[in-house]
């Protein structure tokens, strides 16, 4: 078995006080880096992504520019390149990570899957280097990248688990329905990841 954590967009903008916090999302950046520090032998690899969007312009549609958010496909401004809001939050200690992804530049991208790493190799492209077979999936949001990343995980082939106490989500009922999809998609969902 060779195992992969992804920790997905624990950033400021995705957390209290960012510009699209997610309540419990401070929570799941603690709780992430007290997980990994009980659990060092775990993980093979530690791959987290960031979303990591354009400031001068829409983002292919994602940043609502002419109307209100619809918080379902449009988005207030966030995690522009380069800002605070973009910044991992202080509570995940980034010592842990090994691998780090950004994706969104420009375009919508839910997925790390749709990301690339620091030197420009694609996510599928590690999973395949490391011979990756199993993946668990933390991070924000759960209605969202969390549950993108984690269907493109499983539709890649891999042993997928979502660890469902390390994930917050931008609204309960949207965060209901992708655990629900997870789980009908044969994604295990993890509630004690002790
Ligand atoms: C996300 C909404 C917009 C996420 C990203 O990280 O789940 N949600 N962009």
């Amino acid at each position: 078995m060779v195992a992969a954590l992804f920790i997905i967009d624990v950033q400021n903008d995705f957390t209290e006080g960012g510009a699209l916090g997610v309540d419990g999302g401070a929570a799941v950046a603690a709780g992430i880096s007290d997980y990994l520090r009980a659990n060092p032998e775990r993980y093979d690899v530690v791959i987290a992504s960031r979303d990591w969007h354009d400031g001068d312009n829409s983002n292919g549609g994602h940043f609502a520019t002419d109307a209100a958010p619809n918080f379902v496909d449009t988005w207030p401004v966030h995690c522009v390149a380069g800002t605070p809001g973009a910044e991992y939050h202080s509570a995940l200690d980034t010592s842990l990570i090994g691998i780090q992804v950004r994706k969104g530049q420009g375009v919508p991208a839910y997925s790390i899957f749709e990301g690339t790493t620091d030197d420009g190799e694609t996510v599928p492209a590690v999973l395949d280097r490391l011979r990756v077979d199993t993946i668990d999936v933390v991070g924000l949001a759960t209605d969202y990248c969390v549950l993108a990343s984690a269907l493109d995980a499983a539709g890649s082939g891999r042993h997928v688990s979502v660890l469902t106490g390390l994930v917050a989500g931008v609204a309960p009922d949207s965060s209901d329905a992708a655990l629900a999809t997870m789980a009908q998609t044969g994604i295990t969902l993890v509630s004690s990841e002790a």
